[in-house]
């Protein structure tokens, strides 16, 4: 199905027949690509050796990953005892460190990669890499080789492999080609498409969305030229509460929290528009300047960062670092000051 690991797949299925005890590891907090990838390897490992491998999620699962096993009721049964197989197959993480607390052991066995992540220090350990970047997931490289093998995936199975897909290609945001053939496959065998994508459609926790709505009726917007600056205060959710304005309309958004009297924490976004129109890098430009002033320490992505100081106030800091955003558009000439215009409500 994916010509460039059919090949590697033969070699797989020859060395699966070498070993009687077989485990399979993925990274840390297993996210739903992880997940499909340890549940669909395992249904391949049951065909194909006839033999049931022990599973490993170090540090468990993420929150959305616990999610899907409750509603899909997936038993999932994570062993300790690396020392129970000889051969690892290690999904979708490429390097040692996210293996946690397992690292050391496992390396020590033989050990298979099937992911779709580049580069990590993985590789040169083992006895066979399936490896493609063809692909926007593990679960779609799983899915081929299952194919290729001949398997026949149950129908929880391809639900799960449908849910790791539609989480690492960020909802077809980053899919390939390839992706869309898999896709239509799964759902050509039976599995409900809009029943697992529901699984994504989180309405957060009460807490959390008052956060949002206090956040919002707190908040200072400014229009500068084509971007729209928000400025806001939360005790808590602050992450939730930024994304939220970038959904309503603002270009960048920064949220203090006052954790207490001595300490401000400022979380940024910013929309891909912003970073375009603008050239700010938000880590970089902004969140590392302000220990200048407050102390502490920040930075971050161009999209995404935060910042932690000490001896001021959430608004002070706020207008800090509103001044600063100001000045570096009229350095790089996006806009001056006097185009600064706060967003009123009449
Ligand atoms: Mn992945």
């Amino acid at each position: 199905m994916l010509k460039e690991i059919r090949e590697k797949t033969q070699i797989l299925e020859e060395l699966l027949k070498k070993y009687n005890r077989i485990g399979i590891i993925t990274h840390k907090n297993a996210d739903p690509d992880a997940l499909a990838s340890v549940i669909g390897l395992k249904e391949i490992i049951l065909q194909r050796a006839g033999i049931t491998p022990i599973t490993i999620f170090p540090e468990g699962l993420n929150s959305l990953s616990k999610r899907i096993v409750s509603s899909l009721e997936i038993d999932i049964t994570s062993s300790d005892e690396v020392n129970e197989a000889d051969l690892y197959i290690i999904a979708d993480t490429s390097s040692s460190t996210q293996l946690g607390k397992y690292s050391d052991n496992v390396l020590k066995k033989d050990i298979v990669i099937v992911d779709h992540h580049e580069g990590g220090d993985l590789g040169e350990k083992a006895l066979l890499e399936i490896k493609t970047s063809m692909v926007s997931s593990t679960s779609e490289i799983v899915y081929a080789i299952g194919v290729d093998l001949g398997i026949t995936f149950s129908t929880r199975v391809l639900e799960l492999l449908l849910s790791g897909i539609v989480f690492d290609s960020k909802r077809f945001i980053i899919a390939k080609p390839i992706t869309f053939r898999i896709i239509a496959d799964i759902v050509d065998s039976g599995v409900d498409y809009s029943k697992i994508i529901q699984l994504f459609n989180i309405r957060p926790d009460i807490s959390e969305r008052i956060a949002r709505l206090k956040a919002s009726m707190r908040a200072k917007h400014y229009r500068v030229k084509n971007v729209i600056v928000s400025l806001t205060e939360v005790g808590a959710f602050e992450a939730s509460v930024a994304r939220s304005l970038l959904e309503l309309g603002s270009d960048v958004v920064f949220v203090a929290n006052q954790i207490d009297k001595n300490e401000v924490r400022l979380t940024a976004r910013a929309s891909s528009y912003f970073i375009e129109e603008t050239g700010i890098h938000l880590g970089r430009d902004l969140l590392s300047r302000l220990s200048n002033y407050f102390g502490g320490s920040g930075g971050g992505h161009d999209a995404a960062g935060g910042y932690t100081g000490y001896n001021v106030g959430a608004w002070e800091l706020l207008g800090k670092v509103f001044e600063l955003l100001i000045e570096l558009l009229e350095e790089r000439k996006y806009a001056n000051r006097r185009e600064v215009k706060e967003i009123t409500q009449d």
